[in-house]
């Protein structure tokens, strides 16, 4: 079962979810997650340098924040907040329990009134403008096994090499399943980063998507103070073991018919759920 997808997981529960319920109005975003015992916890592991992530997505992708609220001595999680436009947002706290070692990432629903009008996810894109900077994502994202992807930062045609750390690592990069927004864990490549240096123009990354489909990709980057989001989208295509894997038992070759029903004369038409796993 994907992570991001639940009020409740690991033991941990999400409560108490609150915000400013229209855009331009300034308020907090507070909540409380709940451990097994059923008290606040607050008690989380340091994890890329922080306690807690919040993560805020509009629902059709078209907005994202990355922040790292403050918790109050009763066990409340807070930071100030307005919203920019109406629409559902898909809320998600990711910690790192006491004493455990991987992540626990709770989410809720939150609704800010208004007009929305939403962005149509995109087929694929792999380049994008943020702060006067060009950034682009190579490799592909498969179901079901981990592969490597390599962002690129250049401006003016220039690569970047100043990247500055941000939460333990050059860039931080957040994946989400178009559809249902279940949240992949991505995790960076190699050291991190020591005090002061700094790196570029690329930043690799590994991440495993559960299923075929597309997904929405957000990448955190920190250049002369300032942090910038770049956002794509790919398409996990489903192929398992690749075609250049080793050879496996041979399978009988039939000759009538092609392997597989296409949807070519139809295009968006897809007989099994809904990954669009052979969009070509
Ligand atoms: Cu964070």
């Amino acid at each position: 079962m994907p992570a991001g997808l639940s009020l409740q997981a690991d033991g941990y529960r999400l409560a108490a979810v609150d915000a400013p319920t229209t855009p331009g109005t300034s308020g907090d975003l507070t909540l409380t997650v709940l451990g097994p015992d059923g008290e606040p916890a607050t008690d989380f592991e340091v994890s890329h340098e922080q306690e807690l992530h919040l993560i805020v997505v509009r629902t059709d992708g078209g907005e994202f924040r990355h922040v790292h609220p403050e918790v109050d001595p009763r066990g409340r999680w807070s930071i100030p907040w307005q919203w920019q436009s109406s629409g559902t947002y898909r809320v998600y706290a990711d910690f790192v329990p006491h004493e455990a070692e991987a992540s626990t990432t709770l989410s809720a629903l939150v609704h800010v009134a208004g007009d929305f009008e939403p962005v149509p996810v995109e087929k694929t894109s792999r380049s994008t403008e943020a702060g006067g900077y060009l950034v682009t994502i190579t490799g592909d994202l498969a179901a079901g096994r981990a592969s490597t992807l390599t962002v690129s930062v250049t401006r003016g045609g220039q690569p970047v090499t100043t990247l500055e750390p941000y939460l333990g690592a050059y860039g931080h990069l957040v994946a989400l399943r178009a559809g249902d927004l279940a949240y992949l864990h991505v995790h960076p490549h190699g050291q991190g980063p020591e005090a002061g240096e700094t790196a570029g123009p690329e930043v690799v990354f590994e991440a495993t998507a559960p299923t075929a489909g597309q997904y929405l990709l957000y990448l955190d980057f920190k250049v002369d103070g300032q942090v910038h989001t770049a956002a794509f989208v790919l398409d996990a295509d489903g192929v398992y073991p690749p075609p250049s894997a080793e050879p496996g038992p041979v399978e009988p070759v039939t000759e009538d018919g092609p392997e597989r029903t296409t949807d070519d004369a139809h295009g968006n038409e897809h007989d099994e759920g809904a990954g669009h796993d052979h969009d070509q």
